[in-house]
Order: C-alpha cells, then structure tokens, then sequence
C-alpha cells in the first residue's frame, strides 16, 4: 500500500530490507555493539560485506534510542542508518525509546540529504515488541517528524510476511 501525506510518500511491502535497491538509505535494526546478529543485523551485514563492520567499530557501542549513519558498502543504498531499539518491558520507556530511533534515523537522514528511505520494523524480533505496538510508534514518531522533512520525500516500510503486511497496511490505511 502507498500514500502520500503532506508531500510524503510513504509505502509498506513485503522484502529483504539487505535488497532494497532505489532507496538512498536502509536502516539497521542493530545492536548495541553495531555488529551481525539474527535478522535484520545479520541480513544487512552480510550482504554489505565485512567494510561495513569496519566501519562501525569506532562508532560503537550506541544506547537504546541512538542512530548512526555509515556508507552502505556492497548494499544498493548509499547509506546505512543504524539503530538501537529498546528491549519490549525490559528497557524503561520503550515506546519513547522506539520513537527515538525513527525521529534519529530520520535526522540523519535529513542532514545527509537523503531522499529515500527503507525502515524495518524496529524492536518487533528479537527485541520483543508486539508488532502491532511496534507499527503505531513507527507511524506516530514518523507523522511527527514530517514537519521537519525536506530532502526525505519517500518512506517505505519493509516486512518479511504477508500477515505483518496485513497489519502494516490496516495502519497505514488509518494514518492521517
Ligand atoms: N528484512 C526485513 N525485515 C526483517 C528482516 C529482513 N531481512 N529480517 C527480520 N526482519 P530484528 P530487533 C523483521 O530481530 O527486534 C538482532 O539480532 C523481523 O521479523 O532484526 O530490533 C540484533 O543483533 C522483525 O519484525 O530486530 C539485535 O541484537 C523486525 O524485522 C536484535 O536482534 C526486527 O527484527 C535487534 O532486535
């Protein structure tokens, strides 16, 4: 599905978010120590090649709600954006921690002049967060920044299943 608010296209679909290509940045659903673990870290990592890794070295470790940006290496974007998210009920305040990542991930972007941007669904894997709940503060965090976007014009959200596709869409559709 795809919808335009305020001059912001914003899509959901199903995909590898490490095959994104078009999209000037891709953004890391990482770990503290910016290193390839399962899922998103893992797929990104591996299809950016072990540059990637040196290049996150220094800039780690992040704290839950932080955002850095590399180059993208051997993926198809120009820049990797990584984030940490929080911990579902472990980590205090989760939900202003998540929002944290897509209102810093998107700030990058903005100073980086990025036009297009591919997120996946932080915290909603390993880290616990019921997707549903994960999707709202991804929305909610994004309808907030889009005053402050000027070179992001596109944002499409990326999802392995079908099912979650389903959820995705039912809120975007509810999205003003
Ligand atoms: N493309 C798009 N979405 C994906 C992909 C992919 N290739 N792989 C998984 N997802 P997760 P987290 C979905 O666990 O919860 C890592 O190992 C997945 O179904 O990648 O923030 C790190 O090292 C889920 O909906 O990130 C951290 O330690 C969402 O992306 C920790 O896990 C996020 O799942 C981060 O956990």
């Amino acid at each position: 599905m795809k919808r335009t608010l305020s001059g912001l296209i914003m899509e959901c679909k199903i995909g590898n978010i490490a095959a994104q290509n078009g999209f000037d940045a891709v953004v890391n659903a990482a770990n503290a120590w910016l290193r390839p673990g399962g899922g998103v870290a893992g797929a990104i990592h591996s299809a950016a090649g072990p540059g990637l890794l040196e290049e996150c070295r220094p800039l780690a470790p992040i704290k839950p709600g932080e955002a850095v940006i590399t180059g993208a290496h051997h993926l198809p974007n120009k820049f990797v954006i990584h984030c940490l998210g929080p911990v579902y009920e472990k980590d205090e305040f989760s939900g202003k921690v998540l929002a944290n990542c897509y209102c810093n991930a998107l700030k990058l972007a903005e100073e980086h002049k990025v036009k297009s941007i591919a997120f996946p669904l932080i915290s909603t894997g390993v880290f616990g967060y019921p997707f549903k709940e994960g999707v709202q503060v991804a929305f909610t965090a994004l309808k907030e920044m889009i005053p402050q976007l000027t070179f992001v014009r596109r944002v499409v959200f990326v999802v392995r299943d079908k099912s979650k596709l389903a959820v995705l869409n039912q809120e975007l559709a509810r999205f003003h």
